[in-house]
C-alpha cells in the first residue's frame, strides 16, 4: 500500500479500425474491472476526422474520468496491458489503431519520465481530446483555463457525437 488515497484521472480513448466502439467499450470495462480503478464518468462517443496523418479512416473518440489507487506508472502499465489484450497493432506514429488509451491528467501531478508524460503533452492542441473532455469536465482547470475555454480555442469542425449520452459503452 502506498498510503495515498485515490486520485482523479482523465483518460482519452480512440480508435479507427475494426469496430472502435466495441473495442473502446471493452477497454472501459477492463479498466472498471481492475481492483484499483473505477470509472466515474464517460463522455458520449464522438466521430472525429483524423488528426496528424490525414489519409486514414475517421476515428471514434471518448474521454473518461476514473478514480484509481494506482501510481501513474501502474496505471500506464494497466492501459498498455489492456491495449495489448485488445490486440492493438503498433505500426506507424499517428497511424490507424484498434484502441489507444492516453492518460491526460492524473490529479494535479506532473510526470516527465521516459515513456510517461503527464499532463499529456499534446492534449490542448487536439479537438478530438478536448471536445469529449469538456463534456465530462467543463470546469476542470488546466494552465489556469477551464476545459470549455480550451475546447473553444481549437478547430472542432467535423466532430459529432454518435451516441445519445455516456452510456454507449455499457451495451456496445
Ligand atoms: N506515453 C507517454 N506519456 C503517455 C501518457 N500520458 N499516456 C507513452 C499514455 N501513454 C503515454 O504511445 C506510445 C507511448 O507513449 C506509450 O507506450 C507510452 O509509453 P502511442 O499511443 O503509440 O503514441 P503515438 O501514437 O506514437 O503518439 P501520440 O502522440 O501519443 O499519438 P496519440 O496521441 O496516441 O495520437 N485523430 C483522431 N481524430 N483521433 C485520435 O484518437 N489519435 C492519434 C494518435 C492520431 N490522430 C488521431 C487520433
Ligand atoms: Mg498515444
Amino acid at each position: 500500500m502506498s498510503g495515498r488515497s485515490e486520485e482523479l484521472v482523465y483518460l482519452s480513448l480512440g480508435g479507427n479500425i475494426g469496430d472502435p466502439a466495441a473495442t473502446m467499450a471493452a477497454a472501459l470495462r477492463l479498466l472498471d474491472a481492475d481492483a484499483r480503478t473505477r470509472l466515474v464518468a464517460v463522455s458520449s462517443l464522438y466521430r472525429t476526422p483524423p488528426w496528424g496523418k490525414l489519409d486514414q479512416p475517421e476515428f471514434r473518440n471518448a474521454a473518461a474520468a476514473l478514480r484509481t489507487s494506482h501510481q501513474p506508472r501502474g496505471l500506464l502499465d494497466l492501459c498498455l496491458d489492456i491495449e495489448r489484450r485488445l490486440k492493438r497493432e503498433r505500426k506507424e506514429r499517428w497511424g490507424p489503431r484498434l484502441v489507444d488509451l492516453d492518460i491526460l491528467l492524473f490529479g494535479d501531478r506532473r510526470v516527465a519520465e521516459p515513456g510517461l508524460e503527464i499532463p499529456h503533452p499534446r492534449m490542448l492542441d487536439r479537438a478530438f481530446v478536448l471536445v469529449p473532455l469538456a463534456e465530462i469536465a467543463p470546469d476542470l482547470a488546466v494552465e489556469g483555463r477551464p476545459m470549455t475555454v480550451w475546447r473553444d480555442l481549437v478547430d472542432a469542425s467535423g466532430i459529432y457525437p454518435v451516441s445519445d449520452d455516456g452510456d454507449w459503452w455499457k451495451s456496445a
